[in-house]
């Protein structure tokens, strides 16, 4: 783990203060990650958590081709590789909140693109919705039903478990869950920048109009506006490339850049703010668990009032303090 900021490395000290007395039946590393999860801080765990999954060696592309490779998948696409983004329609010079198309196709077609084959456009299977149990049901044996220390922890079993396959081409911009995430890594990396809910202030988010792609009668993507939608917020700054003088709240912000490498898995806590790149020779496939936020918890009416609170002095901003979409 990379830290950009400088206030993490202080955490396990802290962490190992609060710890020790409250949970005196545990061992070192358990008492690690209980204090992540009671203290909201993400973690990087290499220590081979997902070494005994078979998908670890079991999925190569081989198998894969034998075991899903007629199956018709959902596939996002866009033009740029950006998914559920501030995009600039060029069309009407109108800005929206953007899905992406979503095609279907054999998963042998996409793998065939993951591998190299040219396509016009990006291709990122990233249905979420619990897509490993969906439209990935066939591979659902090769991986845990659920993270045990976590499920244990946290007292529930995970709402969702969701298959991602993408490549460089894809990225998923700044947002964030209202979900507890066990992010593991299969193939290749994936490099998250994180921003604590405390940083909310930092990264501009407004409320914009929706639009979805679709595919013209030339068969190429244009952004269709949804009429009669809400508006969605959304944050437009890119973390990893931040436009300082067009979102000059960003200067205050203290990004942490986490790699997560093949093999390894990070635990990332509800509502804190993420931005997602991928690299890798043969595309990058990761499974995550998102278990459900404790809304009796402190967490859920905190971030509630900080919203509000932040919304309350940007006077452009009331109706972000309205919303109560918290992705
Ligand atoms: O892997 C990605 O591209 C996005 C992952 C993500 O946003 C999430 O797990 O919440």
């Amino acid at each position: 783990m990379r830290y950009q900021a400088g206030i993490l490395p202080w955490f396990p000290i802290v962490g190992w203060l609060l710890t020790e007395p409250m949970f005196p039946e545990l061992n070192g590393t358990e008492k690690k990650l209980t204090f992540q999860i009671h203290y909201l801080t993400p973690c990087l765990i290499n220590t081979g958590a997902i070494d005994h999954w078979y998908a670890r060696k079991g999925w190569t592309n081989e198998y894969l081709r034998n075991r899903i490779g007629d199956q018709v998948v959902t596939v996002a696409s866009t033009p740029n590789g950006l998914a559920d983004a501030l995009t600039l329609d060029p069309v009407s010079g109108k800005e929206y909140f953007a899905t992406p198309y979503e095609k279907k196709m054999p998963f042998n077609d996409f793998l065939d693109i993951m591998l190299g084959k040219e396509s016009e456009y990006p291709h990122y299977a990233s249905l979420q919705n619990s897509s490993l149990i969906t439209e990935y049901k066939s591979l659902v044996e090769d991986v845990d039903p659920d993270i045990p220390w976590f499920t244990e922890a946290l007292g529930r079993e995970p709402d969702a478990i969701n298959f991602w396959f993408g490549d460089s081409r894809s990225k998923t911009c700044l947002h964030k869950d209202p979900y507890e995430n066990c992010y593991a890594v299969v193939r290749g990396t994936k490099t998250f920048v994180l921003l604590p809910p405390i940083e909310y202030y930092c990264v501009h988010e407004s409320s914009y109009p929706c639009a979805t792609y679709v595919l013209d009668a030339n068969g190429k993507l244009k952004l269709e506006p949804l009429s009669g939608t809400m508006k969605t917020p959304c944050s437009p700054v890119d973390p990893s490339n931040p436009d300082l003088e067009r979102f000059p709240r960003f200067r205050y912000a203290k990004p942490i850049t986490v790699t997560v490498r093949e093999g390894e898995m990070l635990y990332l806590p509800a509502f804190w703010m993420h931005q997602v790149a991928q690299d890798g020779e043969e595309g990058v496939i990761a499974v995550n668990y998102w278990y459900d936020l404790d809304y009796q918890s402190i967490l859920y009416p905190t971030v509630s009032h900080l919203r509000r609170l932040v919304a309350s002095v940007l006077d452009d901003q009331e109706d972000l303090g309205e919303s109560d979409d918290e992705d």
